[in-house]
């Protein structure tokens, strides 16, 4: 029963918190009582101005003390350092940090260590404490670990002092103490390095392989926010040979990195390399160190989780095969190539070759990569051949020659950051005959006559292209250039002087002239039947009630012989179904890796989709079709040893995305379905397509809008120019771009495209390119759209699929053929 109805008062008591507004209180009955209880408010109210006004003067000194003295609070500054020690001889002891003889020496390192900052008065105020982490050979290296305590405005004093103290090695020997020490080489430790958890891995053996993998490789992700360190020894007078057999971190280093160092301890000064991202078999990851000693760390943050990696580090004699360099080359032509080639080279190495004939041409045939920052001043590591210095990128085809018949040529490493070297051929020429048996280009390269007036810059500098005479299968250019005859009246320049397009029209009276130059009988126009072989004797014929394959079929059945009809603006069927083109293949803007392209502006391909693996990087390309559809390739979603991609909750979907830095400004979608094409042939790519549904629609923008699809009869012709984009690597074997790539290409002839590639090119594959090689599609790039306007609106003409490498000369990419799975499209989404 409720009291409140039993007709009792209810008084509130303070653990009732929702207490009823309408309840009445008793009234007082003693007035004087209460005017006495205002008494002790008035002594609180004057308590509460001196309470309120030490308040208030401890903010302000808190103010004070914050912005004034804060700028000398202190932080905890690490150095990593390394201290060569020449009076002792090294010990199997010190291998082991819990033996007497490493703590002993240890000890003696720490006082060592505080005796040399006691005589800097920039370390010794701040200083706190070392500890050794490792010693190694020769004759006894300690690996420390030094604690500052630094005001925020000293920072780089101490910096600066602790760089100083590598000069000690000028000092033939210092005594102080019981240790005799010639080298002290220390630098910051990085600071991404202190902010994680530290876990150790045990010391290698050496003598024999080491499995260095990440941890839960390959069964799960490495785990976020750790710190690995892999601490590699082999015996004296052999080097460490460490080859990454899978690596696979996230793209961005600041967050998941490896870093190898040519050293025990993470000593700056000592870093191989930092890598992140993905490296593929094609692309070797391999460092080896200078000494007998290395050390691999990996550290992870919170965010995005990778698969991780494998890798063996093998003892390695040195100057063994394919490590050693230097020499004297005799002999009318060899290769050399930097050590370790095309893996990456040892830091401290000097090699130096004397090539040796009777007269000497110097052919550098393979990109010197060297690890310079700056390319043009070659102090760190650089080749040099003769007088010149060779750093940074350079380009396949540098060429070098000298004058007499000695060549000097000497590869230089510093202690730090290594790349992948290069590789050269040398051959002899006779001064007064250079080229034997070859064709001398302008540029002094020799080619092989075979290659001389084949349509191909083969020099470099066209010179083995000009002054041709050319046979009766190419196109005599006036310029003195021969071409592929296929080229000839196909609405494009392959001269450069328009000869390929003159007098493309010369036929007799009741003969039409093709587009490609041929002629025909004028009664065979609009026949349904390509008498021109490209096709441009069926267009423009109107209204055709016979349909055959390659004419366009309006909504009410009728045929259009017109080529490629559909959304060009014209209405060609006479219920206009043709021009129903919803808002498919427009751009939201007026425009003015792919291998030779050049960054896409945002916006410009709001069709092209980067797909995913969950939580992880991107892998294949994709083009939206309609809000709910995708089309990739269907090599993209087969399961691979890892991941299961035929699965669509293995993907994620970023639409309208341009920099993968920037994933947040995109659209993420997941998949509710991914449907392969059921004829697809792994083995030879044939029907590489497949489609995606998303789970939930995608709303359209500026950035994110549907390519429309061809028709079964809409055709590409040869010489058609068309675009390619993608983030993919921006060379072979190289890794993806970080902004969205485009390139043009042209549509290649299929006949010539299946002789360039072996045989291997069926109905369903479409090949485009640039024959000459330099741009191209490729890895990361699969999937992705082969994008073809008609003026109006783009099409996807193919889904990037397959090449045999990439941007190589003579060898297109190749892309399934979209029109030929038009039907299978609509079977399957309805779009
Ligand atoms: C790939 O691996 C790939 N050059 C894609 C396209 C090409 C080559 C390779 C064409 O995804």
């Amino acid at each position: 029963m409720d009291p409140m109805d039993a007709g009792m008062r209810y008084t509130p008591k303070s653990s009732d918190r929702d207490w009823d507004q309408a309840v009445t209180f008793l009234p007082a009955t003693d007035s004087a009582k209460l005017e006495k209880k205002k008494g002790p408010g008035r002594v609180g109210a004057i308590l509460g101005v001196v309470v309120f006004a030490c308040v208030l003067a401890l903010i302000t000194g808190l103010l004070v003390w914050h912005f004034h003295f804060r700028k000398d609070q202190k932080t905890l500054k690490m150095y990593n350092g390394y201290m060569h020690i020449t009076s002792q001889e090294f010990q199997a002891a010190y291998e082991n940090p819990n033996s007497t003889e490493f703590q002993t020496l240890a000890k003696q390192v720490v006082t060592q260590l505080r005796d040399i900052y006691s005589k800097t008065p920039a370390l010794s105020k701040y200083y706190v404490d070392s500890t050794v982490q490792a010693f190694s050979q020769g004759s006894v290296v300690a690996y420390y670990l030094s604690e500052f305590h630094v005001p925020a405005s000293q920072e780089a004093a101490v910096d600066s002092a602790i760089s100083s103290l590598e000069n000690l090695k000028y000092q033939r020997s210092l005594q102080s103490g019981s240790l005799m020490f010639d080298r002290v080489v220390a630098s910051a430790v990085d600071p991404r390095m202190l902010r994680k958890r530290s876990k150790f891995s045990a010391n290698t053996q050496p003598n024999r392989p080491i499995l260095v993998e990440s941890p839960d490789f390959p069964n799960f992700p490495y785990p976020s926010n750790t710190l690995v360190q892999w601490q590699l020894k082999t015996e004296p007078g052999n080097v460490i040979q460490l080859d990454f057999q899978t690596f696979y971190l996230e793209n961005e280093c600041k967050n998941d990195f490896v870093k190898v160092y040519d050293s025990l301890a993470a000593i700056e000064s000592r870093i191989m390399a930092e890598k992140c991202g993905y490296y593929s078999p094609n692309d070797p990851l391999g460092f080896i160190s200078s000494g007998n000693i290395m050390l691999v760390t990996l550290v992870t943050n919170e965010e995005g989780n990778y698969p991780g990696f494998r890798a063996m580090a093998t003892q390695v004699a040195r100057g063994s095969q394919g490590m050693s360099c230097g020499g004297t080359l005799k002999g009318n032509s060899g290769t050399f190539t930097s050590p370790n080639y095309p893996k990456y080279y040892p830091p401290n190495t000097r090699c130096e070759w004397t090539i040796e004939v009777r007269q000497l041409l110097f052919n550098a045939v393979s990109a010197f990569m060297m690890s310079v920052g700056q390319p043009g001043l070659c102090q760190n590591d650089y080749v040099q051949v003769n007088e010149e210095k060779l750093c940074g990128s350079v380009s396949a085809n540098k060429l070098v020659t000298s004058s007499s018949n000695e060549m000097k040529v000497v590869f230089y490493s510093d202690g730090s950051l290594v790349d992948r070297g290069f590789n050269a051929t040398f051959s002899s020429f006779e001064p007064t005959n250079p080229c034997p048996d070859k064709f001398l280009c302008n540029n002094k390269r020799c080619v092989s006559h075979d290659l001389r007036c084949d349509g191909w810059n083969d020099c470099g500098d066209s010179s083995d292209e000009k002054g041709c005479k050319c046979d009766s299968s190419m196109i005599s250019c006036r310029n003195g250039m021969c071409k592929p005859m296929f080229w000839k009246c196909d609405g494009i320049d392959d001269c450069g002087d328009r000869t390929d397009e003159m007098n493309c029209a010369s036929c007799k009276a009741g003969e039409l002239a093709c587009g490609n130059g041929k002629c025909i009988l004028e009664k065979q126009k609009c026949d349904g039947r390509d008498d021109c072989g490209d096709k441009s004797d069926e267009v423009d014929c109107g209204p055709k009630t016979v349909c055959t394959a390659s004419n366009y079929k309006c909504k009410n059945g009728e045929c259009i012989t017109k080529q490629n009809p559909e959304c060009d603006g014209e209405k060609d069927c006479t219920d206009g179904s043709d021009e129903d083109c919803g808002d498919c293949g427009l751009k939201a803007f007026k425009f003015s890796r792919v291998v030779g392209g050049q960054d896409a502006v945002v916006g410009e391909w709001p069709w092209q989709v980067s797909l995913h693996i969950k939580n992880s990087i991107h892998v294949c390309g994709a083009s939206i079709i309609s809000e709910h559809w995708l089309v990739t390739a269907a090599h993209c979603v087969q399961d691979d040893a890892k991941v299961r991609l035929s699965q669509p909750g293995s993907w994620e979907a970023y639409l309208g995305l341009h920099d993968q830095k920037q994933l947040e400004v995109a659209q993420k979608r997941y998949l509710k379905r991914v449907i392969p094409h059921p004829n697809y042939n792994e083995y030879t790519f044939d029907n590489d397509i497949a489609l995606m549904e998303l789970e939930q629609p995608v709303t359209f923008t500026d950035t994110i809008r549907p390519i429309c699809l061809p028709s079964a009869s809409y055709d590409f012709p040869a010489g058609t120019t068309v675009w390619i984009t993608g983030w993919g690597a921006t060379r072979e074997g190289g890794s993806g771009a970080k902004v969205l790539q485009k390139a043009q290409v042209r549509i290649i002839n299929s006949t010539v495209c299946d002789s360039l590639m072996d045989g291997q090119i069926t109905s369903r594959m479409t090949c485009a390119g640039v024959l000459s090689g330099g741009v191209d599609a490729c890895q990361g790039d699969s999937g992705g759209p082969l994008s073809s306007s008609n003026g109006e609106r783009m099409f996807l003409a193919g889904v990037v699929s397959w090449g045999d490498g990439c941007a190589r000369r003579n060898k297109p990419g190749i892309y399934s053929t979209v029109p030929k799975f038009r039907a299978w499209i609509k079977e399957m989404t309805g779009v």
